[in-house]
């Protein structure tokens, strides 16, 4: 385990670096497609989310989120990635979104650097805390005051 900080730039950086960017997601996009047929179905993607730990992180210790907030949420997550609304999300659809919130977290973060850590010389642990904070951004944006 290493340690690596991140600032805004750095998360711009890696979502303009158009190349390893797509690569990143598409092979995220394969991890999280459990059955194979080329789309994220809302099982999946709310599989994906919690993995994030998107409840853990943001509705902390002292809240109980009832279960259909917990769905509402889910739900209104899947429509931002849904942009032709059929169902389903497709790599190009995942990619775009995935860019949108990261260029969002890197917006947020300015200049001001955070550090995170990772697994040595392994980049798909970089996509992993990178999306952990926009879950947690998504849940910030989404959820109510
Ligand atoms: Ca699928
Ligand atoms: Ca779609």
């Amino acid at each position: 385990m290493g340690v690596v900080v991140l600032d805004g730039s750095t998360v711009r950086d890696f979502v303009e670096d158009e190349e390893a960017f797509q690569k990143s997601a598409d092979e995220r996009f394969a991890t999280l497609d459990l059955n194979g047929d080329g789309v994220l179905s809302r099982a999946e993607l709310r599989k994906a989310l919690e993995t994030f730990r998107l409840m853990e992180t943001h509705f902390g210790v002292d809240v109980v989120t009832p279960p259909e907030q917990i769905g509402a949420l889910y739900d209104s997550i899947f429509e931002q990635f849904d942009c032709d609304g059929n169902g389903t999300v497709d790599r190009d659809e995942f990619r775009s979104e995935l860019r949108k919130m990261m260029l969002a977290i890197a917006d947020g973060l300015g200049s001001s650097p955070i550090q995170i850590a990772v697994d040595d010389g392994d980049g798909k642990s970089f996509l992993k805390e990178a999306a952990d904070l926009e879950a947690a951004k998504i849940a910030a944006a989404i959820s109510p005051p």
